[in-house]
């Protein structure tokens, strides 16, 4: 319930923030800002030279708001009078958290999704880019995936708590446009991997798990345990090119439909040969063993960047084994602090 001078001071920030908006000024609020994404965005902008002129940036971690809160969320806002915000902020984990937490990727994804988006409406917010993720597509589809098919059909049941709270966040974009003319909209990432990844073996992605199992097992003279047959099959995205592609829908990307944000399809690789370049990158001459008893997940996902192509033909992706060798020398050289 809130008074009517709450209501006061949301209304006058909406206010300052619609002037300030008038005159280009830009302050961007990045929700989920020391997580893996949010710290790869930090480093594009540093790459830059800093804050371009009339931008001013913010980053958030759970310790400044927990967003599952509303009255936290409403206050970060207040706080901050943000004109822009880039919601990262999620529960996010690898294929064997998913499997076993459904419901509260559900939950938790939900009420942190619909308190950002709603106090952004309130706050009179200019713009909202989100996160989805390809992982939300229909498990039985055609191939590849584009923007078109999030609701085409059920996600794969491994994840599916998740990939409904992420497509609710499509409903909400388009919604808020029909009712407010709001442009907020969402990016769709494939599975991203870098530096300040999660890298706990039982809770993250792949890549991350998969480099420090083989840094336990290359001093530990054991064997590599790769979970699954290795033959699924995915694009990954390095966490840097994900960052500038983020920086540039932010300040070009005009649309309410969300955006694939992917390497194209010749890309795709096997898990197995995921599992080959990490063991390059770190040296491993040990023996790399197969758990066929662990789950394999979704065979493929296969997704489409030709919406991203038309927009940015030029746009480079750093080689996957440059990338690969960069995160295992981040790992290595930030091993005590890195979140695992
Ligand atoms: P991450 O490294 O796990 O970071 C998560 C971020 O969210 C952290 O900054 C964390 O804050 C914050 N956060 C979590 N719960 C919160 C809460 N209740 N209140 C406020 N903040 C909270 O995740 P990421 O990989 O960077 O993911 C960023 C976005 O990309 C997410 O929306 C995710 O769904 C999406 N995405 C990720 C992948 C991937 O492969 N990683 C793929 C596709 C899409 P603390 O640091 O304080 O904990
Ligand atoms: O990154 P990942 O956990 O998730 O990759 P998804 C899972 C694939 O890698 C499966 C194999 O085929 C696993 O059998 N794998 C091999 C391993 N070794 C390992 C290991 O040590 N750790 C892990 N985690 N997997 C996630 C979704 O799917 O994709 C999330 O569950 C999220 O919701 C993310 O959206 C992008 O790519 O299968």
């Amino acid at each position: 319930m809130r008074t009517t001078g709450q209501y006061d001071i949301v209304l006058l920030s909406a206010w300052i923030i619609a002037m300030e908006g008038d005159t280009g000024k830009m302050r961007v609020m990045v929700t989920g800002g020391t997580g893996l994404v949010g710290k790869a965005i930090e480093k594009v902008l540093q790459d830059e030279g800093g804050a371009r002129e009339g931008e001013e940036w913010i980053f958030l971690s759970s310790k400044d708001a927990n967003l599952m809160d509303v009255a936290e969320t409403r206050a970060v806002f207040q706080k901050h009078r943000p004109t822009h915000v880039i919601h990262l902020a999620a529960m996010v984990g690898g294929l064997f958290k998913n499997m076993t937490h459904n419901l509260s990727f559900w939950r938790n994804n939900l009420h942190i999704n619909d308190n950002v988006l709603q106090t952004a409406h309130e706050f009179g917010v200019l713009k909202v880019v989100s996160c989805l993720s390809t992982c939300i597509f229909p498990d039985k589809t055609t191939y590849p995936i584009d923007e078109t098919m999030i609701h085409s059909g059920p996600p794969h049941e491994s994840n599916f708590g998740y990939a409904y709270a992420k497509r609710m966040i499509d409903v909400h974009n388009r919604a808020y446009f029909k009712q407010y003319g709001r442009k907020y909209t969402a990016v769709i990432p494939t599975n991203v991997f870098g530096p300040h990844d999660n890298f706990n073996i039982e809770d993250g992605h792949v890549l991350p798990g998969l480099i420090q199992k083989t840094y336990i097992a290359q001093r530990e003279g054991t064997s590599l345990q790769v979970w699954g047959s290795g033959r699924p099959r995915r694009q990954f995205i390095y966490s840097h090119d994900l960052a500038r592609l983020f920086v540039w829908v932010l300040r070009e990307y005009n649309e309410v439909e969300p955006i694939i944000l992917s390497v194209g399809e010749e890309d795709e690789v096997s898990i197995k040969e995921a599992a080959d370049a990490v063991v390059e990158a770190l040296e491993f001459k040990g023996e790399v063993v197969y758990d066929k008893s662990k789950a394999d997940g979704q065979f493929k996902k296969t997704a489409s960047n030709a919406k991203l192509r038309k927009y940015l033909p030029d746009f480079t992706f750093t080689p996957f084994h440059k990338a690969i060798k960069e995160t295992c020398d981040w790992f290595v050289a930030n091993y005590d602090i890195a979140r695992k």
